[in-house]
């Protein structure tokens, strides 16, 4: 399967997309599709449909459509579904960076949970839903 991960504007901005990447490279996982864009404010507004009626809405998709994001999509064929998404969760690191471990990206790169430096895909659905936000089936890369 696959599954997308997100170099958030404050990563970016703190050159820290190398560092990132080299995470899951170094772990194994292939990378399949890679983008530097612009979000737009649909996109951003379908990637967080779910958190529409919280109270931090706003301000997470004035967020994410700041500058400039990094999109990557994750080969990880080489596992089972699930525990490929609980892989990618585990080198993120919990949502709040303050109990976020170190050694984890989140850990090791950030403060605010309102400023996160990067997004994962939470289950197999949602990188199903998310991936075609960022990048088109022809795009992707296998070797
Ligand atoms: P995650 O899947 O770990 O990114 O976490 P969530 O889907 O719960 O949160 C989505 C984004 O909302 C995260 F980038 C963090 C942000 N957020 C806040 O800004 N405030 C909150 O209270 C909770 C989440």
């Amino acid at each position: 399967m696959k599954t997308l991960l997100l170099i958030k504007p404050w990563a970016v901005q703190r050159g820290l997309i190398g560092e990132i990447l080299s995470r899951f490279e170094r772990r194994g996982l292939k990378i399949a599709g890679l983008k530097i864009l612009n979000i737009n404010r649909e996109q951003a507004e379908k990637l967080y449909s779910i958190h529409k009626d919280k109270d931090f809405y706003d301000d997470l998709i004035g967020y994410i459509t700041s500058s400039p994001i990094v999109a990557v999509v994750l080969d990880t064929d080489v596992l089972e579904p699930d525990a490929a998404i609980t892989l990618v969760r585990k080198i993120i690191g919990l949502t709040d960076p303050a109990k976020a471990e170190m050694g984890t990206i989140r850990g090791d790169f950030g403060l605010r949970i309102d400023r996160n430096v990067v997004h994962a895909s939470d289950s197999t659905d949602a990188a199903n839903r998310e991936i075609p936000l960022f990048f088109r089936e022809d795009e992707f890369i296998t070797y």
